[in-house]
């Protein structure tokens, strides 16, 4: 238990806001206000209100935060021996802990999350800087063998200055993950948070300046995508662009970054399957499926949604999943429901809107489907845990990403038709299975698409293990040492002697 954290959330659900959340854009180490002036609003979706606001950025915000990390990069950071960038981390990763209390409960309210959910975001921001500081001076080249005249060796040099474009379903962990191995490479970086979740990336960068970070090193800029994301991926002075969000957006980002041929990682959506076969053992795949869709109220890139069940156990499994999920609380993400809301009243009609349009089609509905009014927040943002009975692959349900907690059933025969259906739609994030059968479980991992594969639990592994899509779903890996190969360029030096 800790007390500063429950009169923190005392406050927010009393007052509907927070004092002392950080305000301005931070840039070359300092809180600044838009140099157009322009604010906006940050909504709770537990109430469906505003709660605080904050500066709205436009080109010229991004312009005076690319000049600030370039001059960053020129200065002592440039120089900086990467155990020194690897202190730094270490302390902002101690700095994320000593204020845990307080950036899950910003998180929370400004995201909607559960605050538990809040609370392991924020040990897994903390863990990130510690792996990447870890990770800074074990960066090695390669030597090359040419014969006797000759040296070949390798060296990975910073990339230079990175944009990061976050979205809002997980503000701090999207932005830790990528300005952590960012920072280890060497790089400076300018950040964009989602305009519905802006606070978390903000205390991140002041407290990463507290740490000892030099001005300039991470700046944030707030504001919308067309306003303030645009410009920053449209920069000549930008070398990188990391960007998780949507598959519409991601394809503007990429068509933006060609014209400048200005590198990126694109981490996109995700329709994922979770094979539960008839092998499983049936109470960790109960968990499991429950957890890969609701977890965030299904606001995850890699969720599971699409369960993908063996004919044999469907029946009793789908009963048993309907009568769970009659039982779960819904309410307000600080109060730590089992649900909480999604993140804005634009994602809650995107989600109804797909429901709708399945229970039109003739959707077999086994659980949910309605929008949600608990008696505690009834003007939040909630939509009732649901499960769908798919009608065939080509079912809107089974190829279109909800991203809610909105979980589609497709009923198979045996492994090959479980793997053709766990390929049938055009991402290739993730995909899981449940079996006590090793050899179909790996099987199953070898002929998917999908960057990773989870045997027997969904969402295992952290940092350490590298993450990223095929196809829609994006391309390019973060996290592992993957994820700090993304910030840094190869250079070959080949000496005759
Ligand atoms: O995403 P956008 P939205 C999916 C999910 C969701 C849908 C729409 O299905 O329902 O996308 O969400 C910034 N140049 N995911 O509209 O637009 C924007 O400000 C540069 C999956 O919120 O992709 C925000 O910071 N940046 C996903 C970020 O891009 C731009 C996470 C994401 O917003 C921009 C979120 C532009 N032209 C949504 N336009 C995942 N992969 O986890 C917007 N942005």
């Amino acid at each position: 238990m800790s007390a500063v954290r429950d009169s923190l959330v005392e406050e927010a659900l009393a007052t509907g806001t927070l004092k002392g959340l950080p305000d301005g854009h931070f840039i070359d180490g300092r809180f600044v206000a838009s140099e157009a002036g322009g604010r906006m609003e940050s909504f709770d979706p537990g109430r469906g209100a505003a709660f605080a606001g904050f500066a709205a950025g436009t080109a010229a915000d991004v312009d005076a935060a690319v000049a600030a990390a370039r001059r960053a990069l020129a200065g002592e950071w440039g120089r900086a021996t990467p155990a020194e960038r690897g202190r730094v981390l270490n302390r902002l990763a101690a700095l994320i802990r000593d204020n845990a209390d307080r950036l899950a409960v910003v998180e929370s309210l400004d995201s909607g999350k559960r605050l538990v959910e809040a609370e392991g975001d924020v040990r897994g921001a903390a863990r990130a800087f510690e792996y990447y500081a870890g990770a800074a001076d074990k960066l090695h080249g390669a030597s090359i063998p040419l014969g006797p005249d000759y040296v070949g060796f390798t060296i990975e040099e910073p990339i230079g200055v990175a944009a990061q474009i976050i979205p809002w379903n997980y503000p701090l962990s999207t932005a830790a993950r990528g300005i952590a191995p960012a920072l280890a490479a060497g790089c400076a970086v300018v950040a964009k948070p989602a305009e519905q979740t802006p606070f978390t990336c903000l205390m991140l960068a002041e407290l990463a300046h507290r740490a000892g970070l030099p001005a300039g090193v991470f700046n944030v800029v707030t504001g919308t995508g067309r306003e303030a994301g645009a410009p920053l991926t449209d920069h000549p002075s930008i070398d990188h662009i990391t960007f998780t969000g949507s598959v519409d957006t991601g394809i503007r980002v990429m068509q933006t970054a060609a014209k400048h041929v200005t590198r990126l990682v694109l981490e996109l959506g995700g329709k994922s399957p979770l094979a539960v076969m008839a092998d499983a053992d049936p109470d960790a795949a109960l968990n499991g499926v429950m957890e890969a869709i609701f977890e965030n109220a299904g606001q995850i890139c890699s969720a599971g949604s699409r369960l993908v069940i063996e004919r044999s156990i469907a029946d009793g499994f789908i009963d048993r999943l309907a009568g769970r999920m009659e039982g779960l609380s819904i309410g307000h993400g600080l109060r730590n429901p089992a649900i909480g809301p999604v993140n804005s009243a634009a994602q809650l009609a995107k989600i109804a809107g797909h429901v709708e349009q399945a229970k039109a089609a003739g959707n077999i509905i086994h659980a949910g489907g309605n929008i949600a009014r608990p008696s505690n927040a009834a003007d939040g943002w909630f939509f009732q845990p649901t499960v769908v009975a798919a009608r065939g692959v080509k079912d809107p349900i089974v190829q279109e990403e909800i991203f809610g907690p909105v979980l589609a059933v497709q009923v198979v025969d045996g492994l090959d038709e479980a793997i053709a259906a766990a390929n049938c739609t055009d991402y290739a994030l993730v995909a899981g299975i449940y079996t006590r059968d090793l050899s179909k479980a790996y099987r199953y991992a070898r002929a998917v698409d999908a960057g990773q594969v989870y045997i027997n639990e969904y969402f295992a592994g952290g940092i350490e293990v590298p993450f990223g899509g095929n196809r829609k779903s994006g391309f390019g890996r973060e996290k592992g040492m993957e994820g700090l190969r993304s910030y840094c360029k190869l250079k070959s030096v080949v000496a005759r002697i």
